[in-house]
């Protein structure tokens, strides 16, 4: 793709418009320049489209590197190492300080003139990045609190000006890596809690927004991210903060379309686009500007298949360094979550948060160094792999890579035989790279391979078999049984394979393990009562995958209440807390009550730490199946006759959990909970029913007692 003469025109006036913007424009009392660092560029929108204008080819070839490294370092780094996660009687602050210490910005800048990390040394935190085996940096270039690593020439409020320090911490680790030839990459917080021009101000803020500008922060932005791509050519752009009402999809096509046109190689993260959800997904009603999904903190329990995707991960409970927090996950726990992710096929961005002085925390180091020895030994089962070719292992993990499977064993089997089900291509060899001298032999049983091990663990961490082959391997996984678990009155059950050519499903519905003479699957099976379905592959008459097993319940609906006088709408409680989970609203006093059509928040007076609970009675229309669904962040539940039917509990970006039930026709007791901690908040309450496809509950069927 060829570079848009835009590209270079714009980038032009960019740099003019900040050396010309510089001259007259005075700083704001915060220490931003308030520049508008933009003026006279095109238009947003104007911009090459390149989310629909690249090709997958042209695309496999931009993410190659990034898909082949799998292991990257995160490191969250600034003004709130400072404090060290403590403000006044709390310790349990991080990166978010400003915010959940609720410190006014012009008592938040003091921090900066404290900020003098003189032990920080990039070649040492590019070393330890790069003998742990990670291949990228990510580095907060200035994460949400607005304060900036980097030499900026738009902003005082930055590392060379407002510090004792005055070095370009982004330079010398972007130098260092290029020495070491690993790949830098910057994080970049959307939301700006200093910035004159960011809006919305805090809940609690007494600074006042008079005269803030978003579109003048967002030139401000571009023009920071001219600087940072065009100054230091970072190859991922990791964007963050895109979650509040100011911030839309719109603008993050553009700030994506923005950035490619600086720098068309760079990747982006699915960040910069408040649609993100935790798959990336480029249909056309639905557009997700980014390159890959970002899971925080988890690791989706399938992957995202079909997707780019990296979890990012603490090593303990805070992105920040805090002194306080302990909690580090053991190196083995690590070691495993990064062999599961791979399984899976995504990247682990495990995350540093070093201290104040420029060092990391001995913690964190020595987990490193755990890693590397592993990875030296192992990397092999983790570069440049896709996902395990098997469903599930019940011992452990494994990757796949060209002709070759890497099983990564957790629990080592009895008397070292170790047993592979559904390999249908011959073992060609199989070898430990950890003893490349010792003999592994590997025999044919049944519908399974036994692979002889020694006794005893090879890597108390995790120990890696790998499989060879003469080709690409092929594995059958034991069919899926799809079908909802509880029916009412009939139920559906569906069997699929994953693979199709000569075999058959056979199938058996009393529980036992289906033969060759079993009945074999043509069509959906119909249930009316409760069912065990138990299933299996055959080829050529022979068993070639494990039996698969799932009982399939006939429900009783509930009975419907006999209720008279109902009122339209439902009853509300709002009340105020910091909570982390759903707390007891029976034993707290709201702020206020009263009626509403519907599972309606707007209610609210903030935009953190709020909660609702709504109550009163659903009525259903025939008897059936209904399935509720709570979309949250952050989190919810759902009750039906007091008992819970979905929940989605915890704090949460959006996520959507579902749940059913049988219901007789007629009014029933509905009871639906949320609460927000910090950030995005969404809360929509919808059912599924006979008749009704998913839909939000309308107001018409809710009622309560008058
Ligand atoms: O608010 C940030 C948080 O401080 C941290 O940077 C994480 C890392 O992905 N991202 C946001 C929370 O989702």
């Amino acid at each position: 793709m060829s570079e848009t003469p835009a590209g270079q025109t714009s980038f032009v006036i960019i740099i003019s418009c900040l050396l010309l913007s510089l001259l007259i424009c005075p700083h704001s009392i915060s220490g931003d320049a308030v520049v508008d660092a933009q003026a006279g560029v095109e238009s947003p929108g104007s911009m090459v489209d390149y989310l629909s204008l690249e090709t997958a080819d042209e695309r496999g070839e931009r993410m190659a590197w990034w898909r082949e490294a799998r292991f990257g370092m995160f490191i969250h780094w600034g003004l709130y190492a400072i404090p060290a996660g403590q403000w006044k009687d709390r310790t349990d602050h991080a990166e978010w300080i400003l915010q959940t210490g609720e410190i006014p910005v012009n008592e938040y800048e003091k921090f900066a003139s404290q900020f003098n990390p003189v032990k920080f040394d990039a070649a040492e935190w590019v070393r330890m990045a790069k003998d742990a085996g990670m291949k990228y940096i990510v580095i907060t270039s200035k994460h949400h609190d607005g304060f900036c690593l980097w030499d900026s020439k738009l902003t005082d409020y930055d590392v060379m000006d407002a510090t004792a320090f005055k070095r370009d911490i982004l330079k010398e680790l972007t130098e260092a890596c290029n020495r070491e030839g690993i790949r830098m990459c910057f994080y970049h917080s959307i939301m700006d809690w200093h910035h004159p021009d960011y809006l919305p101000r805090r809940s609690w803020e007494t600074r006042s927004a008079e005269g803030a500008d978003l579109d003048r922060y967002v030139r401000h932005m571009k023009g920071q991210l001219a600087e940072l791509v065009q100054n230091y050519q970072p190859e991922v752009l990791w964007f963050d903060g895109e979650w509040e009402n100011t911030w839309n999809h719109e603008r993050g096509v553009d700030l994506y379309n923005y950035v490619r046109a600086l720098k068309p190689d760079i990747i982006i993260n699915n960040r910069v686009d408040p649609r993100r959800s935790e798959t990336y997904k480029l249909d056309a009603e639905k557009e997700l500007a980014g390159d890959f999904g970002t899971p925080e903190q988890r690791i989706p329990a399938t992957g995202l298949k079909g997707y780019d995707w990296e979890t990012c991960m603490t090593m303990n409970d805070h992105w920040g360094w805090n002194k306080f927090d302990k909690n580090f996950k053991s190196s083995r726990d690590l070691i495993r979550k990064l062999i599961d992710i791979a399984s899976k096929g995504g990247n682990f961005l495990l995350n540093i948060g070093p201290k104040a002085d420029g060092t990391f925390p001995q913690e964190s180091i020595d987990r490193l160094r755990d890693i590397g020895r592993w990875m030296k030994v192992n990397g092999s089962s983790i570069y440049g792999t896709s996902a395990s070719l098997f469903e599930s292992l019940p011992w452990g993990r494994s990757t796949t890579k060209g002709n070759r499977i890497y099983l990564h064993i957790f629990d080592w089997p009895q008397e070292g035989k170790l047993s592979v089900p559904g390999l249908l291509t011959p073992v060609k060899k199989a070898y430990l790279p950890a003893r490349p001298q010792e003999k592994v032999s590997v025999e044919s049983r049944d519908n399974q391979v036994l692979v002889n091990l020694p006794v005893q663990p090879i890597d108390s961490m995790a120990s890696v078999v790998v499989l060879e082959f003469e080709t690409e391997p092929e594995v059958v996984n034991p069919p899926h049984i799809l079908g909802d678990e509880a029916f009412y009155p009939e139920g559906t059950v569906e069997l699929v394979s994953n693979i199709h050519d000569n075999i058959h499903i056979h199938y058996t519905l009393d529980g036992s393990t289906p033969t060759s003479q079993s009945k074999y699957y043509t069509k959906p099976l119909l249930l009316s009562n409760t069912t065990t379905v138990t299933c299996q592959v055959y080829r050529a008459g022979k068993a070639i995958s494990a039996a698969e097993s799932r009982t399939f319940t006939l429900a009783t609906p509930r009975e419907a209440l006999k209720k008279s006088g109902l009122e339209p709408g439902l009853r509300f409680k709002y009340f105020h807390g910091q909570w982390s989970k759903l707390p007891d609203y029976n034993t707290l006093t709201p702020q206020s009550t009263g009626t509403t059509d519907n599972f309606d928040i707007s209610g609210r007076t903030r935009r953190e730490d709020f909660g609702f609970s709504f109550i009163g009675y659903l009525n259903v229309p025939t008897n059936g199946m209904y399935r509720f669904y709570l979309l949250s962040d952050d989190g919810s539940k759902l009750y039906l006759h007091d008992e819970p039917v979905v929940d989605n509990d915890g704090e949460h970006s959006r996520k959507e959990k579902e749940g059913a039930i049988a219901l007789e026709a007629g009014v029933h007791p509905i009871r639906a909970e949320f609460f927000q901690r910090g950030g995005e908040f969404i809360f929509e309450v919808s059912w599924s029913g006979p008749g009704i496809d998913k839909q939000p509950i309308p107001a018409g069927v809710l009622s309560h007692e008058p």
